[in-house]
């Protein structure tokens, strides 16, 4: 494996350090000189200093950490940051690190130090959390042959007993049970020994993570030269980079994933961490349980497992464990359990996704092991192999196996998990195979499918437009996109899809502007429609003559203009322009246009939405949602699908608070199937999406709501807009867990009405169907952890809990729906309370 790296001569940032704590026995009496020293009851004032050497001479003076008084622990967690560069390092850079003890009004004794080879294995530098060991009561020397070394060998006992062990996994050593017995008990004599040595003094630092590995180098490499994959050979120009670039409202990128345009500049500015690290380090485990594990499966490894099969308790065991949510971590017994069965286990499709987590990745002989077992397995479900590509798994076998279980989903599906997808890039070691390929099957495959199918490919782009302009990944997300490009004008057609990319960036870049200007204005809002109308009718605008281009937002749609008349400006905050498009077929297709806003939270929950409408429907129930389209079109502007409809809020005002009065007054019936006057298709419409929303909104805990954003449609569709707030977060204190208000059920008849029975049919059996797909789910917002979520971010590690939290999946199926019920019972009842004084904390609510 090559991988993408960058020579310590090219970073000029100064070289900086992180002292985190001090661990381990620190009994003061090993290093002060005198006993009086210590005065009884006062604390010592702990320090640290650092100081770099490079061929036993000083490179920087020393620098160290502020006094700190500590009773017991020693935590400094402080960055120092050392007056040299890493570009000025020599290979041989030590960093000497002594901790100090000032020990009354004398000066400071050396607690214990250590000394760092800043520059580790193939001259790569050092990064991430360090333990160095302590060399009690002496100063750290920063010496070639350094005397006091941050890394201790393992004793000798130590090191040939792991490599007997690794050969007795193999299958090289022959077991004898009587004699193993006695190597065993041995052995746990040994790791007795290696634990105590975990008392033994440690301090531990983090150094800087970059981007890519920092490798030592002086020699100048010639990077390959600035592509133009984006610029047609045929009509040679930087202007259709710079335009595209411009369009995009984002630098372009060269296929190091550098912007073209601007100088060269820092990924972050915050010096703890430079960037995004795609480091999949598994943390390495505790020493004594890893040989305990590996006693326990080499016992029962070899070619005996292959046919073993559990007796029934052991089956009714493995079966249990096998309906674990995909977030459940195994305990070591049940990893052991499922390690010791794999073969057996190979015919279960819901197994594997287990079994890969048994698997102890730093374990050269299980990793293969477990490698080896995948072509064996029977196919994985979809939903599972989504599991395969997050976080946790960065085995390239494991991932590009999961890659290979998703090309099952065809288009329509894989359009649904493509935001996610896109995400999933994220935890992929993107190689450099050749000067512009990166070897990621998952990106290859998402390549391949986006190229051939003109929709993906759209969302595809825009989906990486959008990370293109992230501060952390935009510059990986610059890499894809231009091998996307790059694959894409080999392609049939490719020029021509490149170009219809180009001018969407450019409509998106009008309307952007278009948006700007609207809000610069220093007019009254009835002035400023007036002037933007006039704006869109001008003929060499792109507004007015689009060239029948797909709308980036539903690429089904070919819009050539939009219509003054129809558009204007809303009365919010941002001012966004509702403007209506018209589509080749002549249907019109009116958009909202934020800009000044990160549309990706609203873009996730309809996204979601839309996937639980499809669980729905596949189970033939039709809740009549309304997953209208969000597409962000950059980190602050995006477009939103309109719907004709009403605020809740203006309904119940203008109809004397009244919803079936609204539908009345559009869907009149006077005949015999008639409810309340209301046509009868309207209200089924209505009282199936009121169910559809309460049991979605109440699965992503979505907050914030009122009268003003909850919209109904004429026709009955009553649907939530704005999710600003979700996984619980809500400005209102006592948010109920069902979003139902008082008028809403009033519309149905009322709380002992033959229509609220219904809704609440409807609402048991969504909340059971999408109950069923709760791993789906659960899997599509793991891939979103480090998404630019904001309600995902305040808790990234919490975000999938809080959800599997509303499935009760710990509940049988019949025990989650008496729970359901009681919880639409209580908030239902809320609304309607007993005794007229008494106001519900959750009634409260729905006050403004
Ligand atoms: C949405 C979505 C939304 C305001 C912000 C919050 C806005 C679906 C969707 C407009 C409409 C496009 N409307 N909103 C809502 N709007 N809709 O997130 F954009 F103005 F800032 C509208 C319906 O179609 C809005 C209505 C009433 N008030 C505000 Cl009908």
């Amino acid at each position: 494996m090559d991988f993408s790296y960058c020579l310590s001569k090219n970073v000029e940032l100064p070289v900086s350090i992180r002292i985190a704590t001090l661990e381990g026995s620190c009994d003061r009496k090993q290093w002060t000189n005198s006993l009086d020293d210590i005065a009884e009851g006062v604390n010592s004032d702990f320090f640290v200093t650092v100081q770099l050497y490079g061929d036993n001479k000083p490179l920087t003076v020393p620098v160290r950490t502020s006094y700190k008084a500590f009773t017991n622990h020693h935590a400094w967690n402080e960055w120092l940051t050392l007056p040299i560069k890493y570009c000025d390092l020599p290979s041989s850079a030590q960093c000497a690190i002594t901790v100090w003890d000032i020990v009354g009004p004398r000066k400071p004794v050396p607690v214990g130090g250590t000394t760092l080879e800043l520059f580790g294995k193939h001259f790569t530098l050092r990064r991430g959390k360090q333990k160095l060991h302590i060399w009690p009561g002496k100063e750290a020397d920063g010496r070639v042959n350094t005397t006091t070394p941050s890394k201790v060998k393992l004793d000798d006992d130590m090191e040939k007993l792991e490599k007997l062990v690794k050969r007795y996994d193999c299958g090289d050593i022959r077991p004898v049970e009587w004699l193993d017995k006695l190597a065993f008990r041995q052995i746990e004599q040994i790791h007795m020994k290696a634990a105590e040595r975990a008392t033994e003094m440690a301090l531990y630092v983090d150094l800087p993570k970059f981007d890519f590995p920092v490798v030592f180098g002086e020699t100048e490499y010639t990077l390959p030269s600035v592509a133009s994959a984006l610029s047609n050979p045929q009509q040679p120009s930087n202007q259709t980079n710079a335009a595209i670039a411009n369009a995009m409202n984002q630098p372009m990128y060269t296929e190091n994933g550098n912007p073209i345009q601007s100088s060269n500049t820092h990924p972050t500015d915050n010096p703890q961490n430079y960037s995004l690290v795609l480091d999949l380090d598994i943390a390495r485990d505790n020493p004594v349980e890893a040989k305990h594990r590996r006693l326990v499966r080499s016992h029962r490894n070899g070619p005996l497992d292959r046919d073993l099969k559990p007796n029934p308790k052991i089956r009714d065991e493995l079966n249990n464990i096998m309906s674990y949510p995909p977030t459940q971590t195994l305990t070591t017994e049940e990893k052991d359990l499922v390690w010791k069965f794999r073969f057996y286990l190979t015919r279960d499709k819901r197994a594997l996704t287990k079994f890969l987590k048994c698997v102890v990745w730093t374990d050269p002989t299980e990793v293969r092991q477990a490698v080896d077992l995948l072509p064996l397995w029977v196919d994985i479900d979809v939903d599972d192999a989504l599991e395969l590509l997050g976080k946790e798994f960065g085995n390239r076998s494991v991932r590009s196996y999961a890659v290979n279980q998703l090309r099952k989903a065809d288009d329509d599906d894989l359009l649904l998990y493509l935001l996610q997808l896109v995400q999933a890039l994220k935890f992929e070691h993107l190689v450099e195979k050749g000067p512009q390929s990166y070897d990621s099957s998952l990106l290859q495959f998402l390549i391949d499918r986006a190229i051939r199918n003109p929709i993906l490919g759209n969302y595809f782009h825009w989906y990486l437009m959008v990370e293109c302009g992230d501060k952390v990944v935009g510059k990986m997300y610059g890499k894809v996109a231009f091998q996307y490009f790059t694959t894409l004008l080999e392609a049939p057609n490719g020029y021509k899809r490149r170009d219809v990319l180009r001018e969407q960036g450019e409509l998106v870049l009008s309307m952007s502007k278009l948006s700007k200007e609207v809000r610069l204005m220093k007019d009254v809002r009835a002035k400023k429609i007036e002037k933007m109308r006039v704006m869109l009718s001008d003929p060499k605008g792109m507004l007015a003559n689009i060239p029948d281009l797909p709308l980036p937002l539903d690429p089904a749609k070919t819009v050539s203009r939009v219509i003054p008349a129809k558009s204007s400006i809303f009365n919010s905050n941002l001012q966004p322009l509702r403007l209506t498009f018209v589509c080749q077929d002549e249907t019109e297709y009116p958009v909202i246009f934020k800009n000044g806003d990160d549309l990706r939270q609203d873009q996730l929950v309809i996204q979601i939405i839309t996937l639980m409408d499809k669980l729905l429907r596949k189970e033939n129930l039709d809740l009549k949602l309304t997953p209208y389209k969000v597409l962000a079109t950059g980190t602050e502007h995006g477009l939103v699908q309109f719907i004709p409809s009403k605020p809740l809020a203006a309904v119940l005002n203008e109809h004397q608070n009244s919803v079936v009065e609204f539908l009345k007054q559009h869907h009149p019936d006077d005949g015999p199937d008639n409810i309340m006057g209301v046509d009868a298709q309207v209200m089924e419409t209505y009282i199936r999406s009121c169910a559809g929303y309460c049991v979605i909104t109440y699965l992503l805990g979505v907050g914030d709501r009122h009268l003003d954003n909850l919209l109904l449609s004429p026709d009955g569709h009553l649907f939530h807009v704005d999710f600003g707030f979700i996984l619980g977060r809500d400005p209102k204190p006592f948010p109920p867990p069902m979003k139902l208000c008082k008028e809403m059920i009033e519309a149905m008849g009322g709380a002992n009405s033959r229509h609220y029975n219904k809704f609440r049919q409807y609402c048991y059996t969504a909340f059971t169907t999408l109950r069923r797909n709760a791993n789906l789910i659960l899997n599509l917002f793991a891939l979103m952890v480090d998404a630019n979520i904001p309600d995902i971010k305040i808790e990234p590690d919490k975000a999938v809990y809080k959800v599997q939290e509303k499935f009760r999946l710990d509940l049988s199926e019949e025990a989650a729906i008496a729970y359901f019920q009681s919880l639409i019972s209580e908030s239902v009842n809320a609304l309607f309370p007993q005794i007229m004084e008494t106001v519900h904390k959750w009634a409260q609510y729905w006050r403004s």
